[in-house]
């Protein structure tokens, strides 16, 4: 995208270099009503993006660009069943997982919404059946304990949204998720759990991922040495996957497998199939209600003004500052103990889609994409990394996330943890002018230079309706930054390669065959048989 071929995009490029000497804070003061002004609200959700390096004209560009892009026309298109996910030739509907019974999606002609709602249903029942204690284990016990085995996009969003909503979760077994093919995960989750009141949800869109395959074995084994009759493995068994073949051949009755479609990607999978350890959790009610906090994002991703369009305008920002401020991360600080695997979340869903240098057309992409997403949560982060935001020499803008309501009634910590929240972004922004007295060596120590930027996204509660909603304006900034980029957000060639790479390997540790790899995997190779060949003679 060459500001040759792209008027929007030049005009940027020049409005960027008109605010290069513009601070944050003389916009406030010229403009005395900015932080109203610049907040827009869908369904309780509040954007605050007044604290940025903009002006009324940068929105106006940015929503230029949008349209010189035609991003309405790829917003229709992937809430319509088009093939946008141009390189695998599928189609892009997870917005079609939360659609209302009675809603209407074709896809090739074929209405989706009655199999996303058959299999909702069946969830419904199967984790109503495991709640109440009506499903039985090989002994005759109840279930209490469910791992989740998945990793990726069929790991991050239940474990990110069980952790969220444990509140929620007080009636269902206590849920636990195993995704790293690292033994120590599987051990540890395992170690005080009785096999006959264990559940185990295999989660695999492709069920052939190594990783989890190997930890589905592991705990098969595991079930069988402690429940000494095979027919367990139904009983303690369902899997999650688009691959009856792969579930069946495992040893898992496709009866017991909860089915999603090529049309739902990993990482925008939540509230497929995907979520089950998540709905075993919270229940099917509360699921759905996740659903609907989804799907209220979607109707006003699809339908609000591009300039009024939180999703929209969150994905220019980061355009805003990725392209033309050069910004190379974007800090994501949910002020929310229970969100501490949001940015995790976050991080997959935007780096993995948008992460790419080659566009839609096969050819490198003229521009830089996605940023490196981060985070943790607030007030933590204060104490660890927020120097650097505040005086170090890179250019972070940040995404402060806060809930206005606590679920708990402890005394003063909620005051203490939004009044954190909203301090950062004020300082980040207005800095802190040079003190007048002290030694002068200090004093630019102690001077700090704020017109550093931040969007203050709040919500009133953190239930499964808003936490529905935060995901799926996340997911269309997402498709918005894609789209103006021209990359395809929905295919992950690299992770397809690190998965073929390491199976190759794998083979070559336990042999004494010759190496042929570059030097230094060679060498690393050999001393990792060394070890484990030591291992081996002292009986370990
Ligand atoms: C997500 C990615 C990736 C994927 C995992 C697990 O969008 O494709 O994170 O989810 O590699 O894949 P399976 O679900 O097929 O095991």
């Amino acid at each position: 995208m060459s500001s040759t071929l792209s008027p929007a995009w030049a005009g940027l490029q020049t409005h960027r270099h008109d605010l290069t000497y513009t601070r944050i804070g003389d916009l406030f003061g010229t403009e005395p009503n900015r932080g109203p002004e610049l907040t827009i609200e869908h369904d309780g959700v509040v954007l605050d993006y007044s604290k940025n390096l903009l002006t009324s004209h940068t929105v106006e560009l940015l929503a230029q660009l949008a349209e010189e892009r035609q991003l309405s026309v790829g917003i229709e298109a992937m809430f319509s069943g088009e093939r946008v996910n141009v390189t695998e030739d599928r189609a892009v509907l997870h917005t079609a997982l939360r659609a209302p019974a009675g809603t209407v999606v074709e896809l090739d002609g074929h209405d989706v919404v009655p199999d996303v709602h058959d299999v909702l249903g069946r969830m419904a029942d199967f984790s109503t059946r495991v709640r109440s204690g009506q499903w039985r284990g090989a002994t005759g016990e109840s279930i209490r304990t469910v791992v989740n085995i998945g990793i990726g996009g069929s790991d991050l969003g239940p474990a990110m949204a069980t952790l969220a909503l444990r509140q929620f979760a007080s009636d269902g077994p206590d849920v636990r998720f195993v995704a790293n093919v690292d033994g120590h995960d599987l051990a540890r989750t395992l170690h005080d759990l009785d096999p006959a009141t264990t559940l185990f949800v295999v989660c695999s869109k492709t069920f052939t991922t190594v990783e989890t395959l190997t930890n589905a074995r592991t705990a098969r084994g595991w079930l069988l040495a402690g429940v000494d009759d095979h027919a367990a493995v139904a009983k303690h068994f369902v899997a999650v996957s688009a691959n009856t073949g792969e579930v069946a051949d495992f040893g898992i009755d496709p009866a017991n497998m909860f089915e999603f479609w090529d049309w739902v990607g990993g990482r925008y999978s939540l509230h497929s199939a995907i979520g089950l350890s998540l709905m075993l959790a919270i229940g099917s009610g509360q699921f759905h209600e996740m659903l609907s906090g989804a799907h209220s994002m979607d109707r006003h991703f699809r339908t609000a003004p591009l300039r009024q369009n939180l999703p929209v305008l969150l994905g220019l920002l980061g355009i805003w500052y990725r392209n033309f401020w050069d910004a190379q991360t974007h800090a994501v600080l949910p002020y929310d103990q229970r969100l501490a695997r949001l940015p995790a979340y976050l991080q997959q869903l935007d780096m993995e889609s948008n992460g790419k240098s080659v566009g839609r057309d096969g050819r490198a992409t003229p521009v830089d994409t996605a940023a490196v997403i981060w985070g943790e949560p607030g007030t933590n982060g204060q104490h660890a990394f927020f120097q650097l935001l505040y005086q170090g020499t890179v250019f972070v803008p940040c995404d402060f996330i806060g809930v206005l309501e606590p679920d708990h009634d402890l005394p003063g910590h909620h005051d203490l943890l939004m009044a954190n929240l909203f301090a950062q972004s004020e300082a980040l922004a207005f800095g802190k002018p040079e003190p007048a007295a002290g030694p002068s060596e200090l004093r630019a120590q102690r001077t700090f230079p704020g017109n550093r930027p931040s969007n203050t996204i709040l919500v009133p509660r953190l239930t499964p309706y808003s936490l529905g909603q935060l995901i799926a304006l996340y997911e269309h900034k997402v498709f918005t930054q894609g789209w103006i980029w021209g990359v395809n957000s929905f295919d992950q060639w690299g992770v397809e390669l690190g998965k073929v790479l390491a199976t190759r390997i794998v083979s070559e540790l336990a042999t004494e065959d010759v190496l042929a790899h570059d030097s230094s995997t060679n060498h690393l190779i050999r001393r990792y048989r060394q070890t484990r060949q030591a291992a081996a003679r002292a009986g370990k």
